[in-house]
């Protein structure tokens, strides 16, 4: 391997290297045929080592889940102008999803006397970043090599930085093959960390404690504080102080689950009746207020809301993260104490100011009574969850209740992580699902999200002895099936379960609903829907892959032993499985 460099993407390695990016996601294309060749011949594909795609949305998405398993990003390289369009969907996701993703592109050359006929010239623009700008925290595109380490410093600074979030990074061709005529001294990068993240108001965080302290019914929500498990500490204690129901909107929203299903001041799935009866709504990164406030007529899209009188005290990164294209600000909601600060950090002190304030208070005897009130309904509410499990065990096609507590029964034992998906919200209900373990959804409802991101999660997790499991959608894979790939090629092992309803249900649901409204035959809501003539054959299909999969699996009895089966695959073999589970909608 050459000691130093000699090309500007020469340069690019050594930048990913020092950072210490341990993987690039790419599908190859000739704008960054100098990048590629650096990365192979410069950097002997080792930190970082190529890891290959075969659709510029799956590299990202890939990535996108290993910066939420490892905390840290990866790159993603994709060619120009077609390449970044492919992209483009899953940069959303990420932006949605506050995940950091350092996408590298390529263009050009901008010089216009060293590009080829026809093609180089289709696929230079002026300027590409802007094709992704307003779901990126920032695009740039050096125009000198001498400019490449500041560019590429800044991109991965603020990538990190809270609200954290996707950047791109344009790397025209020409650069990337110029010769480098003197040496380039590349800049401590240990001083260029993110900037920690902003801390609340003293004064404003003291109103906070004190209105929780006095409540009557406090009640607490959370959206994605799961993206930092640390944290889950901080708000169990919060929460126990006062007595407070937890209510996670992960699910709705699809942010990153924040509250152990277990602990037994969680009201999730008593969401509504805990809201009517709040007084005080502390909200924690939550961006959608009316999933939490209001209540949603699935036909008319009329939203009501639970409770008007309730005080609501939210802290959030929201005021940080504006754009003004997509409209992911959503809902501009009465706030009675907003709270621009990092809510992670802004916890622990949150916790002392009301154990402050409880010092004074007297009613300590009403809080342990609401306690054990919400304690109990958490026991039912979770005993309610496993008796719906008895009663479908015997439904065919499987209900995904019964296909989650499979699941869970074979995992229960491993030390699991949940890569994607939620088997409809049954492996929070039934599972010990908790924010360390679970990695939540992809922040934009973007579809073609699931794999990709479970293996991304795979990779962040690769030699470690943790299973990672993927619950996983038929539609949603079959915009990235060839994700199947990647996953044979670089033996990511990850057990991919499929609650193949074999249509698109959530479509299906609507238009159900369109047609009970207009008068109109419900049963002609599986036209242009359903995904059964002919049903595709999953386990075929990954296996044409070079996937060790079985299927498709219809009965209740067959999927523990077939589970176990795919378990060892995993485990033992160290390579993806998959089983194609046909469950109903
Ligand atoms: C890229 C993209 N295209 C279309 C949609 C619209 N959409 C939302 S949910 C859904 C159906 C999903 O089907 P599947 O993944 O099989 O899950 P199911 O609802 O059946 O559980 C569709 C098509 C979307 N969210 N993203």
């Amino acid at each position: 391997m050459p000691q130093s460099p000699g090309y500007g993407s020469d340069l690019v390695v050594d930048l990913l290297r020092a950072v210490g990016i341990e993987y690039v996601a790419i599908n190859p294309g000739a704008t960054y045929r100098g990048l590629h060749d650096s990365l192979v011949n410069y950097g002997g594909n080792r930190a970082p080592e190529l890891v290959l795609t075969t659709h510029e949305e799956i590299a990202v998405a890939l990535a996108h889940g290993y910066a939420k398993a490892r905390g840290a990003p990866m790159a993603a390289v994709v060619h120009d102008i077609v390449g970044l369009q492919h992209a483009s969907m899953a940069i959303f996701n990420a932006f949605c999803d506050r995940a950091p993703v350092l996408v590298l592109g390529a263009t050009g050359p901008m010089d216009a006397t060293r590009r080829r006929p026809w093609i180089d010239w289709i696929h230079t623009a002026l300027v590409q970043g802007t094709q992704v700008r307003d779901y990126v925290k920032l695009d740039d595109q050096p125009a000198s090599v001498g400019a490449l380490p500041e560019a590429f410093l800044r991109a991965w600074r603020v990538a990190r930085t809270e609200p954290m979030g996707p950047v791109y990074l344009c790397l025209d061709a020409g650069l990337q093959e110029q010769a480098l005529e003197r040496p380039i001294v590349l800049p401590d990068t240990a001083r260029f960390q993110p900037a920690t993240g902003p801390h609340a108001d003293p004064r404003a965080l003291d109103e906070a404690a004190r209105r929780l302290a006095e409540a009557r019914s406090p009640v607490i929500v959370v959206e994605s504080l799961g993206r930092r498990p640390e944290t889950t500490g901080a708000l169990c204690r919060l929460a126990e102080l006062l007595a407070a129901p937890l209510i996670d909107l992960a699910g709705e929203s699809q942010g990153r689950p924040s509250v152990p299903a277990e602990h037994p001041l969680d009201l999730t799935d008593a969401r509504d009746e805990a809201i009517r009866d709040a007084d005080v709504v502390l909200a924690l990164d939550v961006s959608s207020f009316l999933s939490v406030l209001g209540e949603t007529d699935r036909t008319t899209r009329e939203v009501r809301l639970l409770n008007e009188r309730a005080m609501v005290i939210a802290v959030s990164l929201d005021d940080y993260a504006f754009r003004s294209w997509a409209h992911t600000f959503q809902s501009l909601a009465p706030v009675d104490l907003p709270i621009a600060a990092d809510a992670g950090l802004v916890l622990p002190s949150l916790v002392a100011a009301v154990e402050d304030h409880l010092k004074r208070d007297r009613a300590a005897a009403d809080r342990s009574v609401r306690a054990e009130r919400v304690a109990a309904r958490h026991a039912a509410l979770r005993a309610e969850a496993r008796d719906v499990v008895s009663l479908e065990r015997s439904a065919r096609p499987l209900a995904p209740s019964v296909l989650a507590a499979e699941v869970w029964d074979v995992i229960k034992g491993e030390n699991w992580v949940l890569a994607n998906g939620t088997g409809k919200g049954w492996a929070r209900r039934l599972w010990d699902w908790r924010p360390e373990r679970s990695y939540g959804g992809s922040g934009g409802a973007g579809l073609g999200y699931g794999l990709p991101a479970a293996l991304g999660v795979a990779l962040a997790h690769r030699g470690s002895n943790k299973v990672c499991v993927n619950l996983q959608a038929d539609g949603d894979l079959l915009y990235v099936v060839s994700a199947l790939y990647t996953a044979a090629h670089h033996r990511l092992p990850l057990l991919t379960v499929m609650f193949n309803n074999r249509t698109y249900g959530n479509d299906e649901a609507h238009q159900e609903a369109v047609a009970k409204a207009r008068g109109r035959p419900v049963e002609q809501k599986v036209v242009g829907i359903r995904i059964d003539d002919p049903p595709p054959d999953f386990a075929r299909i990954a296996q044409g892959f070079g996937v060790w999969a079985e299927g498709p699996i219809d009965t209740a009895g067959a999927v523990g032993p077939a589970l176990r089966r795919a378990l060892h695959v995993v485990k033992h073999e160290g390579r993806p499985a998959l089983l194609d589970v046909i469950t109903r909608s």
